[in-house]
């Protein structure tokens, strides 16, 4: 049995797996004690599909012909110069992945860069990158502090638009013990989500007021001083602006804006102030607003006035796909070098560019992911090179993403899938899944794993670090010899002074490395005066707000047996099984008020577009819609950006309607 790290989500679970017989098995070790989710269960099913990609695919005409990998790569290459040539470097743009290893990921930023672009990105812009700038400013690194295994050591869980019972179920069995040993568990959601049914309390509030409710917890803290005093002085800063601040949400005020009574925000603010240590976990329902970064600064304020951080609590962003915290430390960031450090470092850069053989590296901040599709409607990015990423369906307002990919004069689509973004491809190159290849993925505890392979490469695809080599070397770009994985791991080991004296050999055996290390901040703070930063933040409205065209609220959530997009989940025929149809969440009386019963089709219609789908009755509090964001939510969505360049998915205007005979929009299902 060999140890394999599951392709779904950023928990991190490692499969086991036989050579011989294919069956998966838990890993009894860390991090997941023995546990997987169905997902894990079946991960090898979708590999085994056949519309697996076999063959590298080149557009002529409205048909896509199999070539070879030799011609695919080298007129690939002759394009990207050729554009490179006309319109400049940043004519181009990269996609990377947070589905492939770090070692990919890391070859991915390095021909972006070497290129002469920083117009690299992934997903994590879609996900948590709010919470990244928002650490950074508050404690000076853009990660999860501390390990899961801390999660049973305090004395309460908060937990803040996030669902772990649907998107990490097995942090459900870490929750269950830290409560099973006395800890409190607290759920804020806008909804009734699966984890509430495991709280002490749960606070349903009105979608995207939760810089109130913080600050009025805040206010609780502050006025009773219930807060750290001696933590507050010695390792903080901007406690007066903070305490000025939050004044005027004081929690009657809060109850007019979020609907959760001033009691229940008093009786919750002390719990968690008294509980002596506790860790502050958070979603997507924070980080998908205008004002994700913000909404993440009021949370990480409460824990910075109790001084739970270190050894007496931690901040954990939960990550979403299995590697987006190693794409992000790889520097597949249009913002950050390796390791999150900014393009402005100077010293760093140019180690980074010696260790690559050229004497420095593009310096101005790259195109985010979610401002490509305007670039691209300017004419301003002309070749789109895509990794394991679907933004024809994960993006906000597809629409408008898709008539983008229609324009490009080059777009190169890498997957495993003919998937929805592939259909607009010129070229399509088949790689190796998961399990058909080795190579390195970090968890959301930052914990470095190593994957092993245990099948050989489907048909005449090739493992993702293979084909961005032989890209490389068709580019003419120094360094890409790379004849095994693990020559590319010793080089980004070479980036980490934490890993210099670490060897692959230790990573392939154990059980991991911490990347920088376990527990972060018990002593220091990554800020320049090495103090945390408490920031006053104000309530920033939602970028639009219901009205009577469109009186409804409409979020995007996520179901336990649906994953993203899709593309591989809804290739396992087990998952299948396990599967609802996706429903639209509505309230009881607003049902009423429209004549709508749990089954019936609506349409759901916002300023972008409208879908179809059946409506399921409860869970959500009046005036609230959720639609299930996998498959086609996203004809719905805002695309207006946060700080962090997010898209406010988990909030949009719209309105419903009681279609009399059902069929759904084309894209619902496969
Ligand atoms: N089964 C499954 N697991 C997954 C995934 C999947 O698609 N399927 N995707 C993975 C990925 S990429 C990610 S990023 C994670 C995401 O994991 P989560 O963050 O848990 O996922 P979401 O369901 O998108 O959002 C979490 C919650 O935010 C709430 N919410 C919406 N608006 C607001 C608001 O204004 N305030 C507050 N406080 N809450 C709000 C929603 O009701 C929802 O319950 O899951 C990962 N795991
Ligand atoms: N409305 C709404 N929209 C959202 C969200 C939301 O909550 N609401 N959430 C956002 C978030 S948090 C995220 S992370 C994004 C996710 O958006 P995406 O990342 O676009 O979604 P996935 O379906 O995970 O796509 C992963 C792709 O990688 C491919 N793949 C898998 N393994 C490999 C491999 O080994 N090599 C290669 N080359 N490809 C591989 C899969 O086939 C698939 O096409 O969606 C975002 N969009
Ligand atoms: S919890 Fe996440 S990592 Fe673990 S088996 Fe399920 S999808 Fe995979
Ligand atoms: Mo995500």
């Amino acid at each position: 049995m060999k140890t394999v790290v599951c392709p779904y989500c950023g928990f991190g679970c490692k499969l086991l797996i036989g050579e011989e017989r294919r069956r998966v098995k838990p890993y009894p070790g860390e991090p997941n004690r023995g546990k997987l989710c169905p997902k894990g269960l079946y991960a090898l099913e979708f590999v085994f599909s056949k519309d697996r990609l076999k063959r590298p695919l080149k557009r002529v005409g409205s048909a896509m012909v199999p070539i070879s990998w030799g011609v695919a790569l080298e007129e690939i290459a002759n394009r990207l110069l050729e554009i490179r040539e006309l319109y400049g470097p940043d004519a181009v743009a990269f996609i990377a992945s947070s589905k492939i290893s770090n070692e990919e990921n890391y070859l991915l930023q390095k021909i972006a860069r070497l290129f002469g672009t920083n117009n690299i990105d992934n997903c994590a812009r879609l996900c948590h990158e709010a919470s990244v700038h928002a650490l950074k400013l508050a404690v000076g690194t853009g990660a999860q502090t501390n390990p899961y295994e801390d999660l049973e050591r305090f004395g309460v869980v908060l937990i803040w638009g996030y669902n772990p019972a649907e998107t990490h179920p097995v942090v459900m069995d870490y929750l269950l013990r830290a409560k099973r040993k006395g800890a409190k568990i607290i759920v804020v959601d806008v909804r009734e989500t699966r984890t509430m049914a495991f709280a002490d309390h749960r606070l349903i509030l009105k979608p995207g007021t939760d810089i109130v409710l913080a600050n009025a917890m805040a206010n609780v803290i502050i006025r009773e001083e219930l807060y750290d005093e001696e933590f507050v002085k010695t390792r903080t800063s901007g406690f007066s602006e903070v305490k000025m601040g939050v004044m005027k949400y004081t929690p009657e005020y809060a109850e007019k804006v979020t609907g959760v009574p001033a009691e229940t925000i008093r009786e919750v603010a002390r719990e968690f102030a008294l509980a002596g240590s506790g860790a502050i976990m958070w979603g997507m329902g924070l980080t998908q607003h205008v004002s994700g970064v913000e909404n993440v600064l009021a949370v990480i304020n409460l824990a910075l006035l109790l001084g739970y951080i270190g050894e007496k609590g931690g901040l954990y962003p939960m990550r979403g796909q299995n590697n987006v915290q190693g794409a992000a430390y790889m520097g597949a960031l249009s913002e950050f070098l390796p390791g999150y450090v900014p393009l402005t470092d100077e010293r760093f850069r140019k180690r980074v560019a010696s260790l690559w053989g050229v004497e420095d590296l593009p310096t101005e901040r790259g195109l985010y992911l979610t401002e490509l599709w305007e670039a691209i409607e300017n004419g301003d990015v002309r070749a789109l090179y895509i990794v394991g990423e679907n933004p024809a369906v994960s993006e906000a307002n597809f629409a408008r993403v898709r008539e983008a990919l229609r324009k490009l004069d080059l777009l190169v689509v890498q997957d495993i899938f003919m998937t929805r973004t592939a259909r607009y491809a010129h070229y399509v190159l088949p790689a190796s899944a998961f399990c058909e290849k080795s190579g390195s993925y970090m968890n959301s505890e930052r914990r470095i794993q190593w994957s092993h392979r245990v099948c050989q490469p489907l048909g005449d695809s090739k493992p993702d670090w293979e084909i961005l080599t032989a890209l490389g070397r068709a580019l003419g770009l120094p360094g890409f010899d790379y004849r095994s994985v693990e020559e590319i791991t010793a080089e980004y080991f070479k980036l980490f002074p934490e890993l210099e004296d670490r060897s692959v050999e230790e990573l392939k055996t154990g059980e991991g490395i911490f990347l920088p290390r376990k527990r972060l901040h018990t002593w220091e703070f990554a800020t320049p005066d090495g103090r945390a930063r408490l920031i006053a933040v104000e309530r920033i409205s939602p970028w639009e707000e219901p009205d009577g065209e469109f009186p409804f609220v409409l979020t995007t959530v996520r179901l336990i047996s649906h994953y993203n997009t899709g593309e591989m989940t809804l290739r396992s025929p087990s998952l299948l099984r396990l599967m609802g149809e996706p429903r639209v969440l509505i309230n009881r009386s607003d049902a009423e008020r429209l004549g709508i019963h749990d089954g019936d089709w609506v349409e759901i219609e916002t300023r972008r577009g409208k879908i179809r789908m059946r409506a399921k009755l409860g869970g959500v509090p009046e005036g609230l819609v959720a639609v299930p964001f996998h498959f086609k939510a996203n004809r719905l969505t805002s695309e207006a950006l946060n700080k962090a360049g997010t898209p406010e998915f988990k909030f949009s205007a719209a309105k419903l309607r009681k279609l009399r005979s059902g069929r759904p929009t084309p894209d619902t299902r496969r």
